[in-house]
């Protein structure tokens, strides 16, 4: 059987009305729709969304005939009742995440209810698709109304493979922290393998989160779970190109008699007013699209330039929407008087400035819209994208027309020909209006002709199956790794080995590896298990080395009398059973005086980080710091430190939180080789960080080699915790 894929949304592609106990059904022709069409129609799939009907208005005939419907179209709906609707879509979803997430936080209410039902209504989802999952079946959900619908389908099926795409923006760590629930939200979005965002900054403002809220270490766009790695990355959603330029180019063939009443009317409107031009805006009717800022700009504009009226039109079109919540209704009377207000102020005999119409349009009369205005001003005060924006440039066949979009939309990013404003500046929004009026042909051409050979590269197709081929990407990855998870049957084997054999030596590394990081390294010491556990280690005959980056002192007081071998300061100081502490290497430290000054400016820049001094190396700590600004030091020092070292045979180990510069040649891996003096017929060696690698790579190749934790690594084995390491050397001394 084929490997399927499941998308999942809050509605599904297709728009389901009852009229008369007869269910009607067509396709939806929204973005979403358009995008996914190459991956559900051309491939092996199934779309789970919400039908747009409530529990309260289908009866069982109705529900045959939406499921009968739903199938013919690779399709399964799921019904909400009124209740669950109001709280999972207008309650949570509508009047949290959505005004939150677009940094409307004066609108956001955080309300217990609602959010338990927008709990229940994802789980409602969750369960419709672990009823329809079979192995080896990707999931692919989309934005803010199911965010938790990841974690719950990796609870369920470990395996499975999930990918989440937010199609609005992920807002600062600032913003998301006021959430009393972000944490589960975290959790819910991190059940999912790959998560896609349409911008960089998106993808950052994620990641911070979750390394400020969850703690979990975030490396580039890779995040580490305890058993498995997240990837983030960035896909910023096109448009279907060829449909909107083929459209345009149907749209000028047409007879007068083929045009739509509304083409007649704009063209009448060009022809009584010659030399006019006019300036289109269409969105949703939502408080961040920026409308009332538009149409105030828009009279900043006629006031500052009185020269253009009569010259201009705004023509305005904002499509109704989720009209059950309050904010939306105080919009559309906020609009309607507003037009109004400016109607009324500037309209003369012969021209009213604005033609406003609040309805959605066929897509023909899109067509018609894009096509016969010279401007577009889009102004949102926050956008995750702005699809229109993309269509308006893909409909400008001969190259004419301006576009003017605000910084805040997505799409800005990609369209920096465009005329981008702050939709607040309203006094740069009327000069931009003046720019574009008065912008010569050739020059619009030059822009548009840039943008649109971008907006054809990357369309929506190209989109989905980015999106989809970087999913795919994290099976690979998982299977790739050359560690292989340390399963019972191997841990049985490797424990027979070391029962069988006469000569046994383990090295065992201490932070990360015998006990837990804490914010104060000073704090850590070993509990009674560890103590036990190298206790009947010796019982069984076994030579255990404990070898740490730790100084001599540290490892003294924890070890000194437990008749082991100790090895500090990566190699540096030898202590063997019952003797005292030695040098191993004949090392210079003259370097350290050059060195301290350096690190000790990243200290003074970098709060909650310090610097340890050891007889050999330095130590730059940072555990404690910001997450995001501590990295980007780390990364910045590690560099530094790499320059300045190539003249003293110096390395620079970039270690768990901590960055050490030593002299090179000192190394875990040579200073256990060294103790390997007899012919040891068992060596086991474990460790979590990158100075352990040396150990993984110089010991012989019979070694039984363990990293802890899943970052990349030359073991051969790898486990998850020092919880497992623990379970791990209890089970070699029974
Ligand atoms: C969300 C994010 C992100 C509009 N009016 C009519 C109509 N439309 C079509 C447009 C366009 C789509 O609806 C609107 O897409 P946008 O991207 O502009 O905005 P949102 O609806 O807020 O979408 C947004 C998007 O998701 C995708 O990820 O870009 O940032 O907020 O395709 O053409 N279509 C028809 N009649 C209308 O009256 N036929």
């Amino acid at each position: 059987m084929k490997n399927k894929t499941i998308i999942v949304s809050n509605r599904l592609p297709l728009q389901i009305s009852v009229e008369n106990n007869d269910v009607k059904v067509s396709p939806s022709v929204g973005g979403l729709a358009t995008g996914m069409k190459s991956v559900h129609q051309e491939g092996d799939s199934l779309w789970i969304g919400w039908s747009g009907l409530t529990e309260e208005e289908v009866n069982p005939k109705i529900q045959s005939q939406i499921d009968q419907a739903a199938k013919n179209e690779k399709c399964l709906a799921i019904n909400l009742t009124e209740k669950e609707l109001n709280d999972y879509y207008y309650g949570f979803s509508n009047r949290t995440i959505w005004p939150l997430f677009h940094y409307f936080m004066e609108y956001t209410k955080f309300d217990e209810q609602e959010w338990m039902g927008y709990k229940k209504v994802n789980e409602k989802f969750a369960e419709k698709i672990l009823e329809n999952l079979e192995d080896g079946d990707t999931v692919w959900v989309h934005d803010y109304q199911l965010l938790l619908v990841p974690g719950i389908i990796k609870k369920n099926k470990p395996k499975v493979t999930i990918g989440f795409f937010l199609h609005i923006p992920f807002p600062s760590y600032e913003v998301f922290r006021t959430l009393p629930w972000r944490e589960s939200l975290l959790q819910g979005m991190l059940g999912a393998d790959l998560l896609g965002f349409h911008t960089y900054d998106y993808e950052r403002h994620f990641l911070s989160s979750v390394s400020r809220i969850l703690r979990y270490e975030t490396q580039f766009n890779e995040i580490t779970l305890k058993n498995r790695l997240v990837k983030v990355d960035s896909f910023p959603m096109g448009i279907d190109y060829e449909k909107f330029e083929q459209a345009a180019l149907e749209h000028y063939e047409k007879t007068q008699e083929q045009k739509s009443e509304l083409q007649v009317r704009l063209d009448q409107h060009l022809e009584t007013t010659p030399g006019s031009k006019m300036i289109l805006s269409i969105d949703r009717l939502d408080y961040t699209k920026g409308i009332a800022n538009r149409i105030r700009a828009f009279e900043h504009f006629l006031e500052k330039y009185p020269e253009f009226k009569e010259k201009v039109r705004l023509i305005m079109l904002a499509v109704p929407s989720r009209s059950n919540v309050p904010q939306y209704q105080k919009l559309k009377r906020e609009i309607d008087e507003l037009v109004g207000r400016i109607n009324g102020k500037f309209s003369t005999v012969s021209w009213t400035p604005i033609w406003y119409f609040f309805r959605s349009m066929p897509f023909d009369n899109l067509i018609d819209l894009y096509t016969s205005c010279d401007i577009a001003l889009l102004t949102p005060r926050r956008d995750g994208m702005n699809l229109v924006a993309k269509e308006y440039v893909a409909t400008r066949t001969d190259l004419s027309g301006v576009l003017i979009l605000s910084e805040m939309a997505g799409a800005a990013h990609e369209m920096n020909e465009a005329l981008i404003i702050n939709p607040n500046n309203y006094d740069q929004i009327a000069d931009a209006l003046k720019q574009a009026y008065e912008m010569p042909l050739i020059e619009q051409k030059s822009r548009n002709r840039t943008i649109q050979k971008r907006l054809k590269r990357y369309g929506i197709k190209k989109w989905s199956s980015e999106f989809i081929k970087a999913l795919e990407a994290t099976k690979v990855n998982h299977i790739s790794k050359k560690a292989k998870q340390l399963d019972e049957r191997t841990k049985t084997y490797i424990t027979e080995q070391l029962n069988n054999a006469t000569n046994k030596i383990l090295f065992l590394d201490f932070d990360g590896t015998l006990v837990n990081f804490q914010d104060d390294p000073e704090k850590v010491a070993p509990d009674q298990d560890v103590y036990e556990i190298i206790e009947k280690l010796k019982n069984k005959n076994c030579d255990v080395v404990i070898i740490s980056g730790r100084d001599k002192e540290f490892l003294n007081t924890h070890f000194g009398d437990k008749n082991i071998t100790l090895i500090a300061e990566h190699g540096l100081w030898l202590k063997k059973k019952n003797e005292d502490w030695e040098t191993t290497e004949n090392v210079k430290k003259n370097w350290m005086s050059s060195i301290r000054p350096v690190i000790e400016s990243f200290v003074d820049r970098t709060p909650g980080t310090f610097m340890e001094e050891k007889n050999y190396s330095l130590a730059w700590h940072y555990r404690k710091s910001d997450p995001e600004l501590g990295g980007q030091r780390a990364n910045e020092l590690s560099n530094v430190l790499k320059d300045l070292s190539s003249n003293h045979d110096l390395s620079v180990l970039n270690g768990n939180k901590v960055i050490e510069i030593k002299n090179s040649g000192v190394n875990k891996g040579r200073a256990a080789t060294k103790q390997l003096t007899k012919k040891y017929d068992f060596i086991f060696a474990i460790g979590d960080d990158w100075t352990d690698e040396y150990m993984f790579r110089e010991l012989p190749d019979e070694t039984f080699t363990v990293k802890v934790g899943l970052q990349k690594t030359d073991a051969e084995y790898y486990v998850e915790d020092t919880a497992e390491v623990k379970k791990l050397l209890k089970k070699f001394t029974e």
